[in-house]
């Protein structure tokens, strides 16, 4: 598909302030000033990210009232029971949580909902489950919560008390809950885009200083940083900003992770077959698919048992569950990816069709938002993918830049069950009798708001640099940047001029290898997932993303393509 590079520009004179100020390079001030970063002290920040800048726990909406109602519980031998989810973000701040309270003196017990049976959330099927099994009279409920006004005043009404510990959307009224911890309450940017896995951190953070300050023994040797690895866990896989407090907590938290000494993601390594160092690649789409899996196609109990497993036999036997899950996964995915694609195929008209919304009641709605991503990049537009759960279609969309997708979705409320989420990512279920007003409705709104440029992918461009510029020692400056992510995109270059120094090479029947020059040294350049998409010839542009090839113990400078033109194009 034909896409548009933007070349970012900062703001003039920017760039310049840092590489006087702290001899860096055009480049790397460049790539810093259009990430918003233009000063020495938010440079020195970015680039040396600390632990020590982390801000005051205590300052997170209704932490106090938390704090204070679990100690009161600790006081009283009462058990707590922390309510989580099935993803990433949810296993991980339960099994923070679990760590910390048991360590420090609490008695405490976990949930995670099942997706299929109680569907997303603190909903009323799950807590009656959750009560069931533990009794109890204070709930905390993480990764959830922030709209379970009805399933919070029942359980308020069987005499337990709610702690709320999350980062979703905020119902109005919000639910009645003794304590809703929630940043989006707080003002405008004033605390840190972080997912239930940092606000897990947070509250560890403010229980231990509380503790402290009341004398209480064990409170003051206890070390939080091995936390950490967990925190990094839950906020790749969350795909919240990389930024603020989110980005020294993941950047020392991938360090933790590198060399963990939690038996149970040593396994999950092992079975991930993951490189050192850790980064958001082996995160994202090594360790966090694997721990997901679970959750997708029956209970995440397994994902947490892996992470706070201390056998590592039990540890081994897990990870391999997950694994072989996360094939199962896998398969069910394509399956569904093939028969959605062909059909979008069939009847896909790119100038009447501004959303995509396909369903089927053999679909498993564990893998529909998956699905969608994935439609999404082949077609480039929001789309929305349903499967069957009993009488309704659930589903899972994933939007463009320019169509707010939860918004849209609330303007059909009047055809939907239920709907929720964000702009880029949201859920909803229907009758699927309403499906095709749905979609016209949807397509319609589509129509209004999308601008022709939304209709066209784009490629993110920090800087044009000749071929000749780049080598080892470029990369290794640009990777101070890292880890790369939400909220601080990966950095791609445009390097034009181009041409092939030796024809290009097939790889596997997918992916080609290139060896391109401006007359000068050619420059190894792979392009993962080509497919049949056609190769560069003549003189050609290309956006990359300089990388660190590695081959029998030597390393050499390798460009990622993104995207290729003709140099006359412009
Ligand atoms: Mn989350």
């Amino acid at each position: 598909m034909n896409s548009r590079w933007v070349i970012s520009t900062p703001p003039p004179g920017s760039a310049e302030a840092l590489r006087r100020d702290r001899g860096l390079s055009e480049l790397v001030s460049t790539c810093l000033a259009n990430r918003g970063i233009v000063t020495t002290e938010a440079s020195d920040a970015f680039l040396d990210p600390r632990l020590r800048s982390l801000s005051d726990p205590m300052v997170l909406p209704d932490i106090r009232r938390a704090i204070d109602r679990l100690f009161l519980a600790r006081q009283r031998d009462e058990p707590l029971v922390i309510f989580g989810d099935y993803d990433v973000d949810g296993v991980t701040s339960t099994a923070i949580l679990t760590e910390v309270f048991t360590s420090l003196g609490w008695r405490c017990s976990q949930y995670l909902p099942h997706r299929r049976d109680e569907g997303y959330g603190l909903s009323q099927a799950g807590v009656e489950n959750c009560l069931a099994r533990h009794p109890t009279a204070l709930l905390l409920a993480v990764d959830c919560g922030s709209t379970a006004v009805d399933p919070i005043g029942w359980l308020n009404s069987r005499g337990v008390d709610v702690l709320v510990l999350d980062h979703h959307q905020i119902s109005d009224p919000p639910p009645p809950a003794l304590a809703l911890v929630n940043p989006l309450r707080a003002p405008e940017a004033s605390i840190a885009p972080f997912c239930s896995a940092g606000l897990a951190f947070k509250l560890a953070h403010a229980l231990v200083k509380h503790g402290r300050e009341g004398g209480l023994a064990g409170f003051d040797t206890y070390n939080l940083k091995p936390l950490l690895d967990l925190v990094a866990l839950g906020t790749v896989a969350d795909l919240v900003p990389l930024v603020g407090e989110n980005r020294v907590l993941v950047h020392a938290g991938l360090e933790r992770l590198d060399g963990t000494s939690r038996v149970g993601l040593q396994a999950l390594k092992r079975v991930a077959r993951t490189r050192s160092p850790m980064g958001v690649y082996e995160v994202g789409f090594q360790l966090g698919p694997r721990l997901n899996a679970a959750g997708r196609l029956e209970t995440a109990e397994d994902a947490l048992r892996l992470l706070l497993c201390d056998r590592e036999d039990e540890a081994l036997s897990l990870a391999t569950v997950l694994d072989q899950q996360n094939r199962e996964r896998q398969d069910v995915e394509k399956l569904i990816a093939q028969e959605a694609g062909d059909r979008v195929r069939q009847r896909f008209d790119p100038a009447n069709d501004y959303v995509i919304i396909e369903g089927d009641a053999s679909w498993h709605i564990g893998v529909v938002g998956i699905v969608a991503s994935r439609v999404l990049r082949e077609f480039h537009r929001p789309t929305l993918i349903l499967g069957g759960d009993g009488t309704v279609w659930r589903g899972s969309g994933r939007s463009v830049p320019g169509f707010d997708l939860a918004a849209a979705l609330r303007d059909c409320s009047d055809l939907l069950e239920k709907h929720g989420g964000h702009a880029m990512a949201a859920g909803l279920s229907i009758d699927p009798a309403r499906l095709e007003a749905f979609r016209q409705r949807l397509n319609e709104l589509a129509r209004q708001r999308l601008l022709p440029q939304h209709l066209q992918p784009e490629v993110r461009i920090d800087a044009e640099v000749p071929l000749r510029s780049l080598s080892l020692p470029v990369v290794s400056d640009l990777r101070r940047l890292e880890p790369f992510g939400m909220g601080n995109p990966v950095i791609q270059l445009a390097v034009r001029g181009l041409t092939h120094a030796r024809p290009p090479q097939r790889l596997k029947e997918q992916h080609w290898k290139f060896w391109v020059t401006d007359g000068g040294v050619p420059v190894e350049t792979v392009w993962w997932g080509a497919g049949d998409r056609p190769v560069p010839t003549d003189r050609f542009d290309l956006a990359v993303i300089p990388e660190a090839g590695e081959y029998a113990g030597r390393r050499f400078l390798q460009l990622r393509l993104i995207d290729w033109k003709p140099s006359d194009s412009r």
